[in-house]
């Protein structure tokens, strides 16, 4: 592989050692940085320590009282989120950099002893490149010593399916060795025609649902045909941006008792942040 202009850059300087939102200013240090994420894939095995942070927010089961999972969330490492990064890289790097962020969070779960689920993203059109695919990110956690059974993967809604038909039949083939959920349902691209065409572990209501859903009849009314749909199709639901307790008790009253938001807790680098269950809605 050529790396052009940036063939000179001395492979220690790989590691991403100062905040990346310095270089990231400009196109310039924008394309500097795609090269270093393109080299930093290539380098990473076995251990290349790159300065990007996963974050960790609890995913609440609140009628149990217990932590269900983690979603990994990538940040910078002032615990900013970094998804204008993504913005900045072209098609191949996105992927490649998609998949660093799922290797870093379980190389973080397996290092803070993450026992519960682990819920990683990722971006739909990745699914059949081949260097950045789910089973390269499940290869590494075999390899890594973590559990597949406790991974969880969200496929975004954000982006659009270049081919759904094929992305339909690769995630249910998938999801009969992971669990699967999707994304920001309710915001994106394909919603119920994904739905539709595959069968998930899970869908995560996206956070515009969610938001004051205690004093707004119609998105109740959605949500319940949500809780219902889930029920029917053997599908949990997720609420995702949960932040006060009063959305917090209405979700539940509607039969939602998975959520996740600032409610409950923030993410945080380099912890698994944890959740006083007394203090809520249940
Ligand atoms: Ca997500």
């Amino acid at each position: 592989m050529s790396y052009g202009e940036f063939e000179d850059i001395d492979v220690d300087r790989l590691v991403w050692d100062v905040p990346y939102r310095e270089r990231v200013k400009s196109g310039i240090e924008g394309r500097r940085t795609l090269s270093r994420v393109r080299r930093a894939a290539d380098w990473l095995q076995p251990d290349g320590s790159l300065s990007f942070a996963t974050a960790f927010q609890p995913i609440v089961d609140v009628a149990r009282r217990r932590i269900f999972a983690y979603e990994a969330l990538v940040r910078d490492l002032n615990g900013n989120s970094i998804g204008h990064f993504f913005d900045l890289l072209g098609r191949e790097d996105r992927y490649q950099f998609d998949h660093l962020c799922r290797v870093q969070a379980i190389k973080d779960a397996v290092r803070l002893k993450l026992d519960v689920g682990l819920s990683l993203n990722f971006l739909p059109n990745s699914v059949g490149m081949k260097n950045c695919s789910l089973e390269r990110t499940l290869a590494f956690a075999r390899q890594a010593g973590f559990p597949s059974k406790q991974l969880i993967f969200e496929i975004s809604e954000k982006e659009g399916h270049e081919d759904l038909d094929f992305f339909a039949a690769y995630i249910d083939s998938f999801a009969k060795h992971v669990r699967m959920a999707i994304d920001d349902f309710g915001q994106g691209y394909s919603g119920l025609a994904l739905l539709a065409g595959v069968q998930p572990h899970m869908v995560k209501l996206d956070m515009a649902l969610v938001r004051g859903i205690h004093e707004d009849e119609k998105r109740q009314a959605i949500l319940q045909a949500i809780v219902d749909l889930g029920r029917r199709l053997d599908i949990d639901v997720i609420a995702e941006g949960v932040e006060t307790r009063r959305e917090a008790q209405a979700l539940l009253s509607l039969g939602i008792s998975l959520m996740q938001g600032f409610y409950f807790a923030m993410p945080a680098v380099d912890e698994l942040p944890q959740v006083c269950f007394k203090d809520l809605a249940a």
